[in-house]
């Protein structure tokens, strides 16, 4: 497998969860200032220019939270991922969607409002709203299912990205979780260059 891979992007998605299964992968970076993705042979790999993409056999797949739905999947042995068709694969999709549809658009916008102080403040709310679900979710538990899963790679670096802009203050029980989530060897190991 081929992931194609640029450092502190959402690429670090997969390279998290690669590394937490700790099955063989080859990194291709991009170096993203000299417009790498942008040029003709990585846009015939990913249609917009964008990382991370991975490549497995003839399969191309792009989407952060598909790629790591797809590899936890892949490899059921290693139980990143509850069995299909139970309660707890429900939850799975609830988090892994929760974090695209709804987490990651509000952590954005704090990011784009971050030099409008008026607009930054309603932003801020619109975080609050949704740290206040996870808050409440992550409360007396490691993580958002029984055990850990792809589901707290995809929110949980969401809220890394949300602890560094400052965004966790007043949210102890996401201080707690991000903490641990840095803590994990997979994710040392994703981090490392
Ligand atoms: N929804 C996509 C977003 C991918 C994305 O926008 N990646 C950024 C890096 S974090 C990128 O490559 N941007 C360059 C561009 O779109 O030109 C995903 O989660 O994979």
């Amino acid at each position: 497998m081929k992931l194609y891979y640029a450092p502190q992007t959402r690429a670090l998605r997969p390279r998290w969860l690669l590394e937490e299964l700790g099955v063989p992968y080859e990194i291709i970076r991009l170096d993203m200032s000299k417009g790498e993705h942008k040029k003709p042979d990585y846009l015939a790999v990913h249609p917009h220019g964008a990382v991370p993409a991975l490549v497995d056999g003839d399969t191309t797949l792009i989407e952060s939270a598909a790629i790591c739905a797809y590899l936890a999947d892949k490899f059921p042995e290693k139980r990143l991922a509850p069995a299909p068709g139970t309660p707890a694969r429900g939850l799975y999709y609830q988090w892994l969607f929760y974090a695209m549809a709804t987490l990651e658009p509000a952590v954005l916008e704090c990011f784009l409002q971050k030099d409008d102080s008026v607009k930054l403040a309603k932003a801020k709310q619109g975080f609050g709203e949704v740290a206040a679900v996870l808050e409440k979710t992550l409360a007396g538990r490691q993580f958002l299912l029984e055990e850990f899963s792809a589901a707290d790679v995809v929110v949980g670096s969401m809220l890394l990205w949300s602890r560094m802009m400052g965004l966790l203050e007043g949210y102890p029980s996401l201080q707690a979780y991000a903490g641990r989530l840095t803590e994990r060897p997979a994710f040392a190991r994703a981090r490392k260059d």
